[in-house]
């Protein structure tokens, strides 16, 4: 960095320039301020914390094509990405902060203040938000401020003051003697022999006791806030398998084993895509939960995890779940053998009101969905379940329960975390991503996807062209594969699991060393044949043919 303000005696003696320290100082009050915010946070709860309420609220106003970029471009680490260039951002504004401070610190406190402000703000206004949760961005700025000012001090005051009081004091006493400006003249005389070492010395005491505060209280606020972490809680839960299990699956259903680089048949849970609108997973104890469903009905009632788990109308059921974002090829669906409680019977129960069309369904992140009630009625499996091949729910799906129906995308169905159950209409309420322009209804559509030959680096010969399609509650009755301009061909079909689970296809290639096209398609139970035309995911799910250009060596 080049630095124009300073003398040039100071250059010489000090490698680190006024300019650079100064953004140093802005950059260490920044980390001051999201230290002690990560504090209060341990103290308040972890969805108080500024990057959490800043990240989730920048999401919520992200606009679609930039948010679509993000989860096609980023995939899972969407919000990873969002992390690295908040912070990124906070660099530069620290930096910026620093700098102007130098010329004026009224302007670097404003700086502070304003991004409290803005913590305050999202932390209040997040769906889940309260008064209380402002507290860690307000007082965050507050200390931010204070290590601010006390490391500008020390750059800009004339050091030789502050470091030696016995001089001062004298300084004090000869201005009542000898006026003024005589004394002015010493001081500036001094300043000039002195300022250099003192201000560097005063600075980095300064930066480095505000650096440790930054440390110590950032790294408490994190140890504090493992107490909210539920992975203790959720190891203790037993999962039975219910009276009513999942059927076997039928020999030659899997081709996994047979046919290297395809999918999996069920995707473990460590694999399992994970889309939601939250930065960090919610933690809900599953000791504290509880759902209550209520608008629309005859009956309100209240179930907690007890009430759910000890139910003899509990189901275990294999369901293939995707996501409306998923790109044609895309990988954002999966399949897993789910334990639950029918919806049908838990609505039964309440005793839905004629006309009320829509389930509202909220969860502790504030998300909500809305499914048609008739899906939620009819679909054959739709359910709250509690486990997830084996485990209870991985605190990324939705621990302790999510909704699952069958057929519909996730964004209308699916909801993780899940507390909250309203019988309503869709005139009265928009859900979350309806707002956003979303579709209300969205069907999942015939997909196949090409899993295997990779596109570079195979070699020519016998191989074997391999994915999965899907159809969810209709069930995939055909797959066809076209090879460069040539015919159709029909492929294998693996054995069906269920009309709800996607299926593995294959077909033999022998693949000739050049360039090649393969394309895809499926045709589901009813006779529909996938269609050829290009959607976009917006605003109801991507539809095509999946294609891929494969290089044969
Ligand atoms: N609480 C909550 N539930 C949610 C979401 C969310 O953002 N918050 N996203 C939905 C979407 S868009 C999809 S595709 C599925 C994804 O479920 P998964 O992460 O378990 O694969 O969860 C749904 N349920
Ligand atoms: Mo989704």
């Amino acid at each position: 960095m080049i630095d124009t303000e300073t003398v040039a005696p100071e250059r010489a003696v000090n490698p680190w320039p006024r300019r650079v320290r100064a953004a140093i100082a802005g950059i260490i009050a920044a980390l001051v301020a999201l230290g002690v915010a990560e504090l209060i946070a341990g103290l308040i709860g972890p969805n108080s914390s500024p990057v959490v309420v800043v990240g989730g609220a920048v999401i919520d106003v992200t606009p679609r094509p930039v948010k679509d970029f993000a989860i096609t471009t980023f995939g899972e680490s969407d919000k990873i990405a969002l992390v690295i260039g908040t912070l990124a951002l906070i660099v530069v504004f620290a930096l910026a902060i620093g700098l102007l401070s130098l010329r004026d610190r009224r302007i670097g406190v404003a700086g502070i203040a304003l991004f409290g402000a803005l913590g305050a703000f999202a932390a209040f206004t997040r769906p889940t938000g309260d008064i209380l949760d402002t507290l860690p961005s307000i007082l965050g700025a507050v200390v931010g401020a204070g290590a601010l000012l006390l490391m500008i001090a020390a750059l800009t005051q004339p050091a030789v003051e502050a470091a030696d009081s016995d001089r001062s004091v004298e300084a004090r006493r000869s201005n009542q003697s000898t006026g003024l400006l005589d004394n002015l003249r010493q001081n500036l005389a001094r300043r000039d022999r002195k300022s250099t070492s003192m201000d560097r010395r005063g600075f980095f005491i300064a930066s480095g006791v505000a650096a440790g505060v930054a440390a110590i209280t950032g790294s408490a606020g994190t140890l504090i806030q493992r107490r909210f972490d539920i992975s203790n809680a959720r190891a203790a839960l037993d999962i039975q398998t219910p009276a009513d299990a999942a059927a076997a699956v039928p020999a030659g259903a899997d081709l996994a084993a047979e046919v290297p680089g395809l999918t999996p048949l069920f995707t473990d849970n460590a694999d399992f895509y994970r889309v939601d609108i939250n930065i960090t997973v919610p933690q809900v104890s599953p000791t504290d939960w509880s759902l209550r469903i209520h608008g629309r009905v005859r009956n309100e009632l209240t179930f907690s995890l007890a009430d759910l788990m000890s139910r003899d109308d509990i189901i275990e059921r294999d369901i293939t779940i995707t996501c409306v974002s998923n790109t044609v090829g895309g990988d954002l669906a999966g399949s897993a053998r789910w334990i639950g409680v029918p919806l049908r019977n838990l609505l039964d129960e309440a005793g839905v009101e004629d006309g009320a069309d829509q389930v509202l369904t909220t969860a502790v992140d504030g998300f909500t969905i809305g499914t048609p009630t008739e899906d939620c009625l009819r679909t054959e499996n739709a359910m709250l379940a509690f486990a997830m091949n084996g485990e209870p729910l991985p605190a990324e799906h939705g621990f302790p329960v999510r909704m699952l129906v069958p057929g519909l995308y996730g964004y209308v169905s699916a909801t993780k975390w899940i507390v909250d159950m309203e019988l309503t209409t869709f005139d009265a309420v928009d859900p979350y991503w309806v707002q956003r322009e979303w579709d209300v209804t969205a069907p999942i559509k015939i997909s196949a996807r090409i899993d295997t030959p990779a596109s570079v680096g195979v070699k020519a010969g016998d191989l074997v062209i391999a994915g999965v399609a899907w159809a969810q509650t209709r069930g995939i009755d055909r797959v066809e594969v076209r090879i460069d301009r040539g015919d159709w061909q029909e492929a294998e079909l693996a054995a069906e699991t269920n009309v709800q689970m996607w299926r593995h296809w294959r077909l033999p290639w022998r693949a000739e060393t050049g360039q090649h096209t393969l394309t895809v398609r499926a045709t589901d139970q009813n006779g529909e044949l996938q269609t050829e035309e290009r959607a976009e995911p917006f605003p109801n799910g991507a539809a095509g043919w999946h294609t891929l250009q494969v290089f044969i060596q």
